[in-house]
């Protein structure tokens, strides 16, 4: 199997998960949650030091350069790069790390994919006004959206405004994973609108700014297909709308600039669409992204829910639909997500038929692992067949979904080095290079070496890969 001329091979990160607190002048929310309540993260890990990729990064990029990783998704923490949030007042100390790490990263061939947001709102705006909840807060994405344009124009190809807008409304909003751990089913409607507001936004300020021809801006959405359990018209009818609602509700403005009909109807007669005026409209409809990364993990199984949704209750999306887990899946029990390949060839095809087509990559994907010593040799390496299992797996249904036309130029594997989950810190490993968090030594795993021999061949390396 060989990849198209120039594709992407690289690997996918984020400034909270990785680069430690030095010399940040605020707080995000979850270096705030940290600090109030260390018994949510597993084993009380916080984001202190996470993987002191603020002071290791020339080490950490030549060792990535080993694993063969092209291109590297970062992200900026707009509570590192701001001072002032009000006036989008530049933090110097801020902005020369990255300045320093973009050169760093060119100088070592690897080119940087720049995201704006990646979970991290900063903790004075939460609490101020809302964080997402609020249009101040997008007109203040809006500013830092800028000013990182205007200092890093000249040295990033690749921007995203977004990481998974989905999981801020999960996490912040409905299922309380992230702080403030909030159950407001209309409060995320209108996070959601404001999301997708701020990013079209921020693209209207990079066509404004830019002056790096070529650059490119875009957004990554983890794509969750949604299947139905069974084909009763009731679980078929749930399947519909968890697809509307989990992913249509972002790629449809990001790619066409309006939002699915038969979402905002339903919105509407349940009486918690979001308000938006014509002119935010108009915004949307003429801002749309140049390129989609998609985060893939595991499909979204869904049946009919137990009660109907006329019941009364709370407005929750999910009155619409249930989760289901299919009896028998594959599942990566540490993370208990199942794994089911085929969706990323579901996802090329839907992207080719319902999305124009529009160039895209998969910014995100991988397999966590807990306890990964277990699979150590005395040597200190981690023989992690598994995770090679997972990306060959899902890079055979990748390949077939190019083979039928899908516009793919890229597999970004989730992560390069073991970084910090978020509430379950280090628990679960995804890295091709080790690190052994008491001593930050970081190590090359042996997917780091087949990951090498896929990059520099563009062919799959067979399975049963023999270390060289
Ligand atoms: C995605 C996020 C990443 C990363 C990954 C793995 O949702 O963009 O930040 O963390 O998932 O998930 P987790 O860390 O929750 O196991």
């Amino acid at each position: 199997m060989k990849f198209p001329e120039g594709f992407v091979w690289g690997a996918a990160s984020s400034g909270p998960q990785s680069e430690g607190n030095f010399n940040k002048i605020h707080q995000n929310v979850f270096d705030y949650w940290y600090a109030t309540e260390p018994g949510e993260f597993f084993q009380g890990v916080g984001p202190d030091l996470t993987s002191n990729f603020y002071n290791d990064y020339p080490n950490d990029l030549q060792l990535m350069k080993k694993a063969g990783i092209k291109a590297l998704r970062l992200s900026i923490q707009w509570s590192r790069l701001i001072q002032d949030f009000e006036t989008g007042t530049v933090n110097q100390a801020g902005a020369d790390f990255y300045r320093r790490l973009f050169a760093t990263m060119k100088a070592t061939g690897i080119e940087p994919y720049v995201t704006l947001f990646h979970f991290d709102m900063p903790a004075d705006l939460q609490h101020q006004y809302g964080g997402w909840q609020s249009k101040h807060v997008v007109s203040l994405f809006e500013k830092y959206a800028k000013e990182a344009f205007k200092l890093y124009g000249n040295q990033i190809n690749h921007w995203f405004t977004f990481n998974e807008p989905k999981v801020i409304l999960d996490g912040q909003y409905l299922y309380q994973f992230h702080y403030p751990k909030i159950v407001d089913g209309p409060s995320a409607v209108q996070v959601a609108f404001n999301i997708n507001l701020a990013s079209a936004k921020a693209i209207a300020a990079f066509h404004q700014i830019n002056t790096n021809v070529g650059a490119t801006i875009g957004m990554i959405l983890n794509l969750t297909p949604a299947y139905a359990a069974s084909e009763k018209p009731c679980d078929k009818e749930a399947a519909r709308i968890a697809e509307l609602w989990t992913n249509d509700l972002f790629l449809q403005p990001a790619i066409r600039g309006t939002f699915p009909s038969s979402l905002v109807d339903l919105l509407k007669s349940d009486h918690v669409l979001w308000n938006a005026t014509g002119a935010e409209l108009d915004l949307i409809a003429n801002n749309q992204i140049d390129e989609l990364g998609v985060n893939y993990y595991h499909p979204f199984r869904v049946e009919a829910p137990d009660v109907s949704p006329k019941s009364l209750q709370d407005w929750m999306p999910d009155i619409y639909f249930k989760e289901y887990q299919m009896p028998g899946r594959i599942e990566n029990v540490d993370r208990g997500w199942e794994i089911y390949p085929k969706a990323l060839y579901d996802i090329a095809i839907s992207i080719k038929e319902r999305f124009g087509n529009i160039p895209w990559f998969v910014s995100e994907n991988g397999m966590g692992v807990s306890r990964e010593d277990r699979f150590m040799d005395d040597y200190g390496m981690v023989h992690d067949d598994y995770r090679i299992d997972f990306m060959h797996d899902h890079l055979v249904e990748l390949f077939r979904g190019i083979k039928a036309g899908s516009n793919c130029h890229g597999y970004f594997a989730w992560t390069a080095i073991d970084n910090w989950s978020w509430k379950n810190a280090y628990r679960n490993r995804y890295g091709l290079i080790r690190n052994n968090i008491h001593t930050q030594e970081k190590t090359l795993k042996k997917s780091a070496y087949w990951f090498n021999q896929l990059s520099h061949q563009n062919i799959l390396p067979p399975t049963n890969f023999k270390l060289p």
